[in-house]
């Protein structure tokens, strides 16, 4: 089941690679930023737009989920948020012309870069049952279409809602109570392939599945651990954040197969000094293999409860559970097995210990080298076993910080966007609007795939996001679309999902981020939650796009009406006029909400309750803070075999390409790299500069196979390989998820390399 590499790029793909970096950020990243929004913006544009950018009366930047700080500089973006903002705000265009000289066949032969290269969508466009080419449509029209065939339907629940982290609190609000009104809760999102795992381990041990800390709280930390995370490219002003943290005294460690540049120096272009040398940010690297962190944690924690006096004992009989329990499994840990697990010696995990010793304030900080793996759930619950021995959670500057990826994903399921929901958030729906909303569990992302695939889904409807690219098992999932009879994008630029459809599909282009949004009760603002729970408004100023574009709270308070009719209990006209009436409802529905609309405009916002670090209350099933003693995992290697973690470049988000290179990793002009070990690659017999075939190996026996990748000698941990996503999601199995969360464990895919000889190094 081989895949062919992507036809048709203006741009060959031939990395060339350098090495990687030992800094991020400082004058390079300047010019580069400035550099690729000027190519999408002009000069003038550029200018106007990124000064608004996280500013108090601005927009919300739409890179990813970083708080901003309270004090706020004139330039209040990183690199990477700049080229976010470019790429929504860019002048060119996808029009009908477009289509009509692109067949949906050529379009699905090109790369994901080229398609998000071609610009912003200005029109709704229609493909009818057996056409080869998109054609303009009525928003009318395409409402009715959707109608349609969600009337076709035997059940609501043969329709699937999945969302992105990108829109914003009220259409997502909006958006599940239309689903809910229709009657399923088939409402899986980006996060179930991102902080699920977070979610779920979080919210069974500390009651809450957001993190804990706020920014004042990596200021006052002693000890803040960076596990799986590599914030220089995902989260650039999190360096800020830590560059800060380090001068108040504290210490870094991180926790990566990978040396990654932004954690090892920051060079800090607001600063005099980050545009000379920088600052050293990791005081200890430890270079774990792939899935090695729950081995890792649980000799820490054998070595805390071992030693007098390091357990906060206090903390643990007045707010934990399990204690015991947890104890006696920690006490149980090996060191033998935890070297090989983690690939790390005994003098670094002493002097991780010594460090967690000294400190009393201790942050961990994760992200998606956690959250991807079978084990991820057990891995996270033992992060806060670690946080719990010391009583790091509900004490200032210390605490959990999984660090979320999209600027709105954690406020979307706070809004109710969940397949999964709460009865107490249906009773206070049902109370609201009158309505009895569906009880049964609808599907998450990977089982919405399976549905669609068995021909029990056959309605796919996107608020945002591109869902067949950032899928696992990409022939399987395209498959599993193609299957269905009408799939639907709201979207703000072409991408993959357009072009692998359904029998019918439907493009509704909607507002960005950047831009006003006028309706008939004046202009509107939405609001949005950051990964430490601080909501505020984000207002748009640019001038849409195109005329013909709608907002995502205007395309669903339109859907709703043409679906549900007369039968429906909601006002979406009042919605759709103005925003501040969604707000009140959102405010009656959501905790911590209330007064919405008066406390929203305080210039920045407010943060949202978090019980255990408000008041160090665990909402839990026993009422306190639990310890859990799960068996230790770590993926096996079968002789010849490496672990392919599936990761971001520098000039990516997610599934839009930016640009071919990745400064920090020393690579350039080129995507289809494997990073490798060079003792590794010396037994495998395939040097740096050859190419060869990734061929994952998984249970079912079925080859996944993704073809033609650059063999590069990279310091990476011994056995671990490293290639971007999404080009490597053909490898991922559909089946290979975290237990209980079901995220796909993109980051421990077993592979071998397969030599190709009919090609060879050209640089
Ligand atoms: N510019 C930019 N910003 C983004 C995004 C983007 O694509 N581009 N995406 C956004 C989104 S949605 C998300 S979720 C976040 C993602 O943010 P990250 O999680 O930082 O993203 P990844 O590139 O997947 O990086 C995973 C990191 O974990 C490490 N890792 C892999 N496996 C393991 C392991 O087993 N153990 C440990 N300890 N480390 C491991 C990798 O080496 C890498 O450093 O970023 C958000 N921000
Ligand atoms: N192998 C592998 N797979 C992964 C991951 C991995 O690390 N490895 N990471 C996973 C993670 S963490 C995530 S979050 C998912 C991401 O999955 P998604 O969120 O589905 O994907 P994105 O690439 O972020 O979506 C980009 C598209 O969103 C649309 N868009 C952009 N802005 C807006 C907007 O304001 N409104 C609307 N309506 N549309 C907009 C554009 O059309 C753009 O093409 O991928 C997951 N997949
Ligand atoms: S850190 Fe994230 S939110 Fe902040 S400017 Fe950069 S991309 Fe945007
Ligand atoms: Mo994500």
């Amino acid at each position: 089941m081989a895949t062919k590499p992507p036809k048709g790029d203006p741009v060959q793909d031939a990395p060339r690679v350098a090495g990687p970096k030992h800094a991020a950020a400082g004058l390079a990243a300047v010019g580069h930023t400035l550099r690729i929004a000027q190519q999408q913006m002009g000069v003038r544009r550029t200018a106007l737009t990124l000064l608004r950018v996280n500013q108090k009366d601005g927009f919300d930047c739409p890179g990813c989920a970083w708080p901003e700080p309270e004090d706020r500089h004139k330039a209040e973006f990183c690199e990477n948020g700049a080229k976010a903002v470019a790429e929504e705000a860019t002048l060119r265009r996808v029009t009908p012309e477009f289509f009509a000289a692109h067949s949906v066949a050529d379009l699905a032969g090109r790369s994901g870069y080229w398609l998000g290269q071609q610009g912003r969508l200005t029109h709704p466009m229609y493909l009818p049952e057996g056409a080869d080419h998109y054609e303009p449509v009525t928003w009318e029209r395409a409402f009715g279409i959707v109608a349609e065939e969600i009337a076709a339907l035997s059940s609501p629940d043969e329709a699937v809602f999945y969302t992105s982290g990108r829109t914003g609190n009220e259409a997502a609000f909006l958006y599940q109570l239309f689903a809910r009104e229709l009657g399923t809760n088939n409402l899986p999102d980006c996060s179930n392939m991102c902080h699920e795992s977070s979610g779920s381990a979080l919210s069974e041990t500390i009651g809450i599945g957001k993190g804990s800390v706020l920014l004042e709280d990596l200021y006052r930390a002693d000890l803040i651990i960076v596990a799986g995370q590599n914030p220089g490219t995902n989260h650039p002003r999190m360096l800020s954040a830590l560059e800060k943290a380090k001068a108040n005294g504290a210490k870094v460690i991180s926790v990566n197969p990978l040396p990654e540049a932004g954690l090892e120096r920051f060079k800090n272009p607001q600063t005099p000094k980050g545009l000379t040398t920088g600052a050293a940010l990791t005081d200890l690297f430890l270079q774990i293999r792939i899935g090695g962190d729950q081995a890792l944690f649980r000799l820490l924690n054998k070595l805390i409860v071992e030693t007098r006096g390091a357990v906060d004992e206090e903390f643990v009989r007045e707010h934990t559970h399990g204690y015991e329990e947890f104890a006696a499994a920690a006490r149980a840990a090996d060191w033998d097995e935890t070297l090989t697990a983690t690939g790390l010696t005994r003098a670094e995990i002493d002097r991780a210990l010594e460090m967690v010793l000294a400190s009393k304030r201790t942050i961990v900080c994760w992200a998606m080298g956690l959250t991807q793996h079978k084990h991820a759930v057990p891995t996270i619950r033992e992060v806060v076993n670690f946080l719990l021995l010391r009583g790091n959670i509900g004490r200032p500057g210390a605490g959990v910080c999984p660090v979320r990826g999209h600027s709105n994903v954690q406020g979307d399921r706070t809004m109710g966007i969940f397949e999964r929901p709460a009865p107490a958030f249906l009773d206070a729906l049902e109370k609201e609007f009158g309505f009895a909303p569906p009880r049964a569990h609808g599907y998450d992302v990977v089982r919405a795939i399976r549905a669609l695939r068995d021909g029990e889904a056959k309605v796919f409807f996107a608020m945002g996001g591109n869902f067949v690219s950032a899928s696992p098992d990409t022939e399987v999932t395209e498959a599993a679309m193609r299957r269905a009879r009408l799939t639907v994008h709201v979207s703000t630029k072409l991408n993959r999902s357009h072009v692998v459809t359904g029998a019918r599909a439907l493009i509704l282009p909607t507002l960005g981020r950047t831009e006003r949004d006028l309706q008939d009760g004046g202009e509107q603002f939405v609001t949005v939650e950051d990964s430490m729970g601080m909501v505020h408004a984000s207002r748009g100023r640019l001038e849409p796009a195109s005329p013909h574009l709608l907002s995502e709270p205007a395309i669903v308070c339109r859907l709703a009406r043409r679906v549900l009719g007369e039968d429906s209990v909601v006002p979406w006209e009042e919605f759709e006029k103005d925003y501040a009436t969604i707000r009140d409802r959102i405010a009656r529905v959501v905790p911590g909400f209330e007064d919405f609309n008066a406390r929203v405009a305080r210039p920045g916002g407010f943060a949202l309750p978090h019980a255990p670090r408000d008041e160090r209350r665990f909402p839990t099933a026993t009422g306190k803070a639990n310890f859990t003693a799960a068996p230790v995992e770590y993926p096996e290697l079968p002789e010849g075999r490496l672990l392919l973690q599936t990761l971001r470049s520098h000039d990516q988000y997610n599934t839009t390409i930016y640009g071919l290179d990745d400064r920090y990793r020393g690579i350039t002009a080129g995507r289809r790299v494997v990073l490798v070990h060079p003792e590794d690659a010396r037994a495998l017999g395939v040097a740096d500069g050859s190419y060869v075939d990734l061929v994952s190996e998984w249970k079912d026996g079925v080859e996944r196979r993704a073809p033609g990748f650059r063999v590069v000698h990279y310091p990476t941990a011994r056995g671990c390989a490293a290639a971007y996503y999404p080009e490597t999601n053909v490898l991922v199995p559909l089946d290979a998820t975290a237990d209980t969360s079901n995220t796909p464990a993109s980051k421990s895919v077993v592979v071998r390399l397969k030599t190709r000889l009919e090609q060879s190094a050209t640089d």
